[in-house]
């Protein structure tokens, strides 16, 4: 069920808490990381793979977020990468993605994110769900993108808040494609296929590490689109409110039980020959995309 009120200023409100929530715990993983000199990984466990890492930062960012978001909004349903699973009873669902690019952050490299977005309607009925609010925050750069439903898209830093649109880019065969990579061996397999029918027919592709900012460079016009298959809804909930009040489409298509989904985020002028493109290389994408 879609929430009832989702008024303009329900969203704002739920849009300064996501981006508040979000700087805060990215500021204490920025710490956590600075706490560890550089060339030195943060101490780690894996998950689906012995390259798919988690830290005890993402795991204190997401419990910063949840005993927030608790704290604020007790009725709200929230679901996090890291293992929060809280029903609600509002019909509004908080997905949360603690350290977004959790590799680089591993690493040192400043292309990781807090992602926190909302949810309206079933995310596990194809077409019966939509993210409705997102705040996404590097906290490398003290960069914090958001937006919500209707209401634009926003890049806040130091120098103050600006409105953010994509690219006019027109042309397929000149597009900067953002892409991702999964952490298993057959999903990476079936990427490295479909780079082979990408890669030639666009300009270049750019591969950073996060979703989260991957959708948000869309928005900010840093590339033109972006497209991955192998993403969970933690991933691209915030961004795809983001880049989509940028003016790009956003299309998802679902792998099947068990499998994460696949988006792409154009502006519209590509859309089309894009979605082609996406729905030749990556097996199982489809043509009728999920919205
Ligand atoms: C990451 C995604 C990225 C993908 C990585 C990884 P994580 O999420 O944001 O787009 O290419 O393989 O899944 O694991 O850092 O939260």
């Amino acid at each position: 069920m879609l929430h009832a009120d989702l008024s303009p200023t329900l969203l704002r409100e739920l849009t300064e808490l996501a981006a508040s929530l979000a700087r805060a715990a990215g500021d204490e993983a920025l710490a956590g990381r600075r706490s560890i000199p550089t060339g030195n990984h943060v101490d780690h466990d894996t998950k689906s793979s012995a390259t798919d890492p988690v830290t005890e930062f993402d795991r204190a960012a997401e419990r910063r977020i949840v005993d927030g978001l608790i704290a604020a909004r007790p009725d709200d349903a929230i679901v996090g990468e890291e293992g929060a699973n809280r029903p609600g009873t509002t019909g509004i669902e908080w997905h949360v993605d603690p350290i977004d690019g959790t590799v680089n952050y591993l690493y040192g490299r400043p292309e990781y994110a807090v992602s926190v977005a909302v949810v309206v309607g079933d995310p596990t009925t194809a077409g019966a769900w939509r993210p409705v609010v997102g705040a996404v925050a590097n906290p490398e750069t003290g960069q914090v993108y958001h937006a919500y439903d209707g209401g634009g898209a926003y890049l806040r830093d130091e120098a103050g808040e600006r409105r953010l649109t994509v690219t006019s880019v027109q042309d397929a065969a000149m597009v900067l494609l953002a892409t991702g990579f999964g952490y298993e061996v057959e999903v990476r397999r079936e990427q490295s296929r479909a780079l082979v029918e990408i890669l030639p027919a666009v300009r270049d592709i750019r591969r950073g590490g996060s979703a989260a900012l991957d959708l948000c460079t869309v928005a900010s016009g840093v590339v033109d689109a972006y497209a991955e298959r192998g993403v969970h809804l933690w991933d691209i909930a915030a961004g795809w409110v983001i880049a989509g009040e940028a003016g790009a489409r956003v299309l998802t298509w679902s792998g099947g039980p068990d499998r994460p989904l696949g988006i792409l985020a154009a502006p519209e002028a590509v859309a089309d020959a894009l979605l082609e493109l996406v729905a030749r290389a990556f097996t199982g994408a489809r043509r009728d995309p999920l919205g």
